[in-house]
């Protein structure tokens, strides 16, 4: 068993996690930013937040609302200056919360430096990506882009570069030396800072074994030769070993099409990688092959694969949304009649789960996804990229709409609800993105007020935790049950817990 100077300062931590643009706006041009944040610590600390993921702060072009990143070193002017992000670090510290930052090390934006420099003709930087030339009139490979369409695109010199998500986010090339020197620097700079570690966008995919053609597939042909690679192991133990070992970080790795054992690998202490991993596979619990095409939703399903991952994994990573997810209530909950007590049923759940739970922004309310009118209110890239790719596969305008509006990311990215006002205490201004009508009786506000609100339930449930031996320290089991009910056991030496969670009606 672990002594108090051996264990990490975040295995009992509870994760918050802001999506900056949609939080909280402080001077009215719609789009949430790092002041913003700053009012709002201490409603997170009262809630009992530990550490916060702050989603890309970095400057951006914005094609990918930050995930493609222009400059590593610096703040996007649209959410505030490099004196915000440090007021924000020691404010938040003051109170004894965390921050970690995203990193995005897959790729980078089309408008960073490096890849200007690229496509100008300079070798060295010309390295940092892949670029190929054509086989004849197709692309240099037949591997296809996260976001639906090819991975490769065509330059004016008429040879291609390598995207795993949209053309905006040309892929490094991390067989070179000089990619690893940079990265890691940029790590240090921030942990120079005072950030407490990161969440790795998509770190098990940023080794290309190869760049032949893949096994033909409906969705994603070549990932057998870039998914938890060899090469991508060695380098996370490279990073863990030489940067964050040496500042006791926390890393959260995103961690795309895991099983259980890839989880294992890359999380497992003794192999001294990443501390936690994200998985996915209850994510698309109601998903035939890709997420755009559903099939009914299971509670038994949900509990059969929550199950499974809580005996592999000594620390899962639980989540039940984030900023890529629909809302959890419109997904394995509710939003009319049993719309508080999905709710509140989720949030137990989450926070009785063994590992660590992380909290989405406006999960703590409730909020659900979008009442998007139409594909015109959208903004993802995502989003747009996928009713190309539809509009190709000649479905219908109605089917599009349909298929996109419940699934696309934007469900999850809405403004934060603060109060009922007409920009619901989020922004003065004109909202980036359209704000939910329901503002009107979920929001924090009126939620602060209201002893048996979700909010409110989220603050006891934290708090009970945080007091829990058993939730803290203790083993899992799973108790047989009928097929909807979820019953499980959290036991330590001090303390035996029966959970109890009808997931289904
Ligand atoms: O959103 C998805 C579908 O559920 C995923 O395919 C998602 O693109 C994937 O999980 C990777 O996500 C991360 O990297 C992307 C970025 O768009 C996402 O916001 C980020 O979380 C590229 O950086
Ligand atoms: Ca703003």
């Amino acid at each position: 068993m672990a002594t108090s100077s051996t264990k990490k300062w975040w295995k009992n931590a509870i994760v918050y996690q802001i999506y900056p643009r949609s939080f909280c706006d402080s001077n009215g041009d719609g789009i949430g930013d790092i002041p913003g944040i700053i009012s709002k610590l201490h409603y997170l600390k009262e809630l009992g937040v530990d550490v916060i993921w702050l989603s890309p702060v970095y400057p951006s072009p914005g094609y990918d609302n930050g995930y493609d990143i222009s400059d590593y070193k610096g703040i996007n002017p649209e959410f505030g200056t490099m004196e915000d992000m440090e007021k924000l670090i020691s404010r938040a510290k003051r109170l004894g919360i965390k921050i970690i930052m995203d990193l995005v090390i897959n790729h980078t934006s089309d408008e960073h430096e490096w890849f200007k420099k690229a496509l100008a003709g300079d070798s060295k930087y010309r390295d940092y990506y892949y670029f190929r030339d054509g086989k004849g009139r197709k692309a240099p490979n037949n591997w296809g882009s996260f976001f639906g369409g090819k991975a490769w695109t065509k330059t004016e010199n008429g040879d291609y570069y390598l995207h795993l998500f949209s053309k905006k986010q040309p892929d490094l090339n991390w067989h070179n030396p000089d990619v690893y020197e940079e990265i890691t620097d940029i790590m240090r700079f921030w942990l120079d800072k005072g950030v407490a570690g990161f969440r790795c966008d998509v770190i098990n995919i940023i080794y290309k074994e190869s760049l032949e053609n893949g096994k033909r597939r409906f969705a994603l042909t070549g990932k057998e030769h870039y998914l938890n690679t060899e090469g991508c192991h060695e380098l996370i133990q490279r990073f863990n070993a030489e940067v964050w070992s040496k500042y006791k970080t926390f890393i959260v790795g995103e961690t795309v099409f895991v099983t259980p054992d890839d989880a294992k690998l890359l999380s497992d202490e003794s192999r001294k990688e990443l501390d936690a991993v994200f998985f996915f596979e209850h994510m698309d619990v109601d998903s035939r092959g890709v997420k755009w095409f559903k099939k009914a939703y299971k509670p038994c399903r949900l509990i059969r694969i929550l199950d499974k991952w809580q005996k592999a994994l000594e620390v899962p990573a639980n989540y039940l949304e984030n900023h890529d997810q629909i809302r959890s209530v419109n997904h394995f909950g509710n939003t009319g009649k049993f719309w508080e007590k999905s709710a509140k049923l989720l949030c137990g759940l989450n926070l009785c789960l063994k590992g660590l739970p992380f909290i989405y922004e406006g999960e703590e309310i409730g909020m659900t996804n979008g009442d998007f009118r139409g594909l015109r209110d959208l903004k993802d890239v995502e989003s747009a990229s996928v009713n190309q790719a539809m509009k190709r596969l000649l479905l219908v305008h109605s089917i599009r709409r349909r298929l996109i509006l419940r699934t696309t990311r934007d469900n999850a990215r809405t403004p934060v609800q603060w109060d009922s006002s007409e920009g619901a205490g989020f922004t003065t201004g004109t909202p980036w993105l359209k704000i939910n009508a329901n503002k009107s009786y979920i929001n924090v506000k009126d939620e602060k007020e209201d002893e048996n609100s979700i909010l409110n339930f989220y603050k006891k449930m934290i708090e009970y935790r945080k007091g829990s031996h058993a939730l803290n320290e203790g083993t899992y089991r799973r108790v047989a049950s009928p097929s909807d009910v979820y019953i499980f056991t959290r036991e330590s030496d001090e303390q035996r817990l029966y959970i109890y969670c009808k997931v289904g009606s």
